[in-house]
């Protein structure tokens, strides 16, 4: 990785050294995905059939998994995974069960009577991506938190053929149903419908860019009501660490990021420049024997190692790049909590490696990536579900709050709005001089 000193940097210098490869929404890109959701819309299921045997080349004559391709599929699933799924599954359940929205209740004034509730969105369609790695992991990680919350109809679509694991893991998480279609199309398929997939409320899942931009695609769209969990960006790291941390555990957590795709990023900012040349060593040793050696190569081009004077001046790079996984392999990692404005998901000390939260320990791994950290936030129950208040108001609490209503609708000029009172007011007045 390229090493760059931080405090010698020009403001040009320093932009460049935190910037992100450009995201790919050139405009050919939009045309090609809005011609096949277009397609999907009007053509549905025919659509979907004729797209997964174009780009997937497998010729479907059912969208939807039977259960008896379900069971099959699941028996093929070894002991070990299945063990593993189960323990995975525990932790995001009871992380995630200790989100339950608490409803609010108050009174504002007397006889004025505010709440905020939260209901389940009653139908989500998960994407999981297929590809080279079948991500079992994110499956849990949307389709625990969907069956928490109490979606009613979870739906799953992947592109064909789905890895068995998936197809365990989803059963296991309560997915209530899954079709074998990806790409652009099966975002379509969830925002409009088709006749075999129904068309469903919030759309959630990372994607390649098509999918990517299919979901902001139809996130837009007037013609199909659907919301999208968050804006996606390839994944990343950024790892702070000081001269007593390990530099082949750093090079293993750099690695695990890297391999994600060509695009993934990462980036290490210590205060030793030792470190740094030993974590580049450590690196070319681990990546020799990594299978994915050409991607986390190409990954780590791009990445780079930022040498700053401390600890403090750490976290503020890490705050100006806003990660999406934060590692702090520090003597005291807790420390610098507090200074951290912006990240997906922090990881504390030298045993924390990302692997634990992509996986098991039960945090979700869907996370703002490019930046967004500072605004948006990891996926969480919420997520699931919508909020809206209540309101209930007593005769005395409408005597209380009417004047201060009229005068501000007034002075709106919005003579309807102050009426709705007055005609109330007025009435309880009579009634109360009769
Ligand atoms: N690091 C990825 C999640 C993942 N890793 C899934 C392995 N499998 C994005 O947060
Ligand atoms: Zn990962």
């Amino acid at each position: 990785m390229q090493i760059l000193n931080w405090p010698n940097l020009s403001e040009a210098e320093r932009k460049s050294a935190l910037s992100r490869s450009p995201l790919v929404g050139d405009e050919s890109l939009e045309k090609t995905v809005a011609a096949i959701v277009n397609r999907v819309r009007t053509a549905k299921d025919a659509a979907l059939l004729s797209y997964s045997q174009q780009f997937d080349d497998v010729s479907l004559t059912e969208l939807r998994l039977s259960t008896d391709d379900i069971s099959a599929a699941c028996a093929r699933v070894s002991g070990d995974i299945k063990l593993a799924i189960a323990q995975a599954m525990a932790n995001i359940e009871s992380f995630h069960l200790a989100q339950k929205f608490e409803p609010i209740s108050i009174e504002t004034q007397v006889g004025i009577r505010c709440e905020l509730r939260s209901e389940a969105i009653e139908k989500v369609g998960l994407y999981i991506p297929g590809g080279t790695a079948p991500l079992i992991s994110t499956v849990m990680m949307l389709a625990l938190p969907a069956r928490i919350a109490g979606c009613e109809q979870r739906v799953l679509v992947s592109p064909p053929p789905i890895d068995d694991a998936i197809i365990y893991a989803a059963k296991e998480c309560g997915i209530t149903e899954i079709y074998q279609v990806g790409g652009a199309q099966a975002i379509a398929a969830l925002a409009f419908g088709t006749e075999s997939v129904p068309a469903v409320d919030k759309i959630f899942g990372p994607g390649n860019r098509f999918v990517t931009e299919a979901k902001r695609l139809v996130s837009q769209d007037s013609r199909c009501v659907v919301s999208i969990d968050m804006p996606a960006g390839p994944s990343e790291v950024l790892l702070i660490a000081d001269k007593e941390a390990n530099p082949e555990f750093i090079a293993a957590d750099l690695l695990s990021q890297a391999e994600h795709g060509p695009d993934s990023q990462v980036m290490l900012v210590t205060d030793s420049a030792t470190l740094a040349d030993k974590v580049n060593a450590a690196i070319k040793r681990q990546l020799d024997v990594l299978p994915r050696m050409k991607i986390a190569q190409l990954a780590l081009e791009s990445s780079r190692t930022l040498l700053v004077t401390d600890m403090q001046q750490a976290t503020q790079v890490s705050n100006l790049y806003g990660p999406e996984h934060l590692i702090i392999q520090t003597e005291a990692p807790r420390e610098l909590l507090t200074s951290i404005r912006a990240a997906g998901s922090v990881f504390l000390g030298e045993y924390t490696p990302e692997s634990v939260g992509d996986y098991a320990s039960g945090t979700n791994h869907v996370l703002p990536t490019y930046g967004y950290s500072r605004a948006v936030s990891s996926l969480s129950l919420a997520d699931f579900s919508r909020r809206f208040t209540v309101q209930e108001l007593s005769a005395e609490g409408l005597l209380g709050l009417g004047e201060t209503v009229m005068t501000l609708a007034a002075a709106e000029q919005l003579d309807a709005h102050k009426n709705a009172v007055k005609i109330r007011l007025d009435s309880l007045i009579a009634g109360n001089a009769s």
